[in-house]
């Protein structure tokens, strides 16, 4: 959309997002490796809080292939998700789109990797804070954002809400396609059982979009548990187009140092 950033390092790669993007060179950048032994605990975290306006835990949306990724972008009059607790306390966030990043094979994939590991796809469920207007209004803002990370594992079974979304990709294979809006809703809560959960485990810090324009805006929110995901659901995911043409695959950023930033899990 507009730019010509990409994942490959002979086109715009991330080395080279700093000379059209200033902000990609913070030091408070996403994503990162998440060295379980390093993060902390801290007492005024609290379980996630996410309320779904649908008592089913359905969303409905559109779907678009922007060129980087393939993003369901909420239909609020269809029903909202908010967002609370956790290191948010009482503040609400709002959710805008969700995305997914993924690897050409299965052994990278994801954004944030955990002691060194990847794993196959990282989906974003990307808030923003309701003291502003609208997404991107609060973008660019330190406390703008919040984004939670969900870790996609191949072989932990078949996911058959998944599958709805998979199937519905082919119809967005190249970028500014148009939107294609699935038919019937897509069941969040039960594609994610932790985002509906008092308990789930999580490490969270203060870090960036993982995109130009890498804003330094978002509280980072990464479950520890995995979904699963099917190797066949995943090459659907391959084969969409990128802008310039290739594959969509390995639209993962290189992770990032912690730079003195804290990182924290919880619980405890
Ligand atoms: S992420 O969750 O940190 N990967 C944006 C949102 C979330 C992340 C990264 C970026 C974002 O909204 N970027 C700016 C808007 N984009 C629109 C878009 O949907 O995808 C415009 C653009 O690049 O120029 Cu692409
Ligand atoms: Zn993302």
């Amino acid at each position: 959309e507009g730019s010509r950033w990409g994942y490959k390092q002979t086109v715009y790669g991330p080395t080279d997002w700093g000379l059209a993007a200033p902000l990609c060179t913070g030091q408070f950048q996403s994503p990162i490796d998440i060295i379980t032994s390093s993060a902390q605990t801290n007492s005024s975290h609290n379980g996630l809080a996410l309320t779904f306006d649908n008592t089913d835990g359905a969303i409905s949306g559109s779907l678009t292939n922007n060129g980087h990724a393939p993003t369901v972008t909420l239909d609020k009059t269809k029903g909202g998700v908010t967002l609370a607790g956790g290191p948010l306390g009482q503040t609400t966030f709002s959710l805008e789109q969700f995305h997914f990043h993924f690897g050409c094979e299965s052994n990278v994939g994801s954004e944030h990797t955990v002691d060194g590991n990847s794993y196959a796809s990282e989906m974003h469920l990307v808030f923003y804070n309701t003291l502003y207007e609208s997404f991107q209004e609060a973008a660019s803002k330190s406390d703008g954002l919040s984004v939670i990370g969900v870790f996609l594992q191949v072989n932990g079974g078949f996911n058959e809400w998944l599958e709805n979304i998979a199937l519905s990709l082919t119809n967005v294979k190249f970028p500014s396609g148009g939107s294609y809006s699935p038919g019937g809703s897509i069941p969040l809560a039960t594609l994610v059982p932790d985002l509906v959960s008092k308990n789930a485990p999580y490490y969270t810090y203060k870090g960036s979009l993982t995109t130009p324009p890498c804003y330094e805006s978002v509280q980072w929110i990464v479950l520890k548990n995995p979904i699963s995901v099917t190797k066949s659901q995943l090459e659907i995911m391959r084969s969409l187009s990128a802008t310039s043409g290739n594959s969509l695959c390995n639209n993962f950023r290189p992770v990032n140092a912690l730079n003195g930033r804290k990182l924290y899990k919880w619980p405890g």
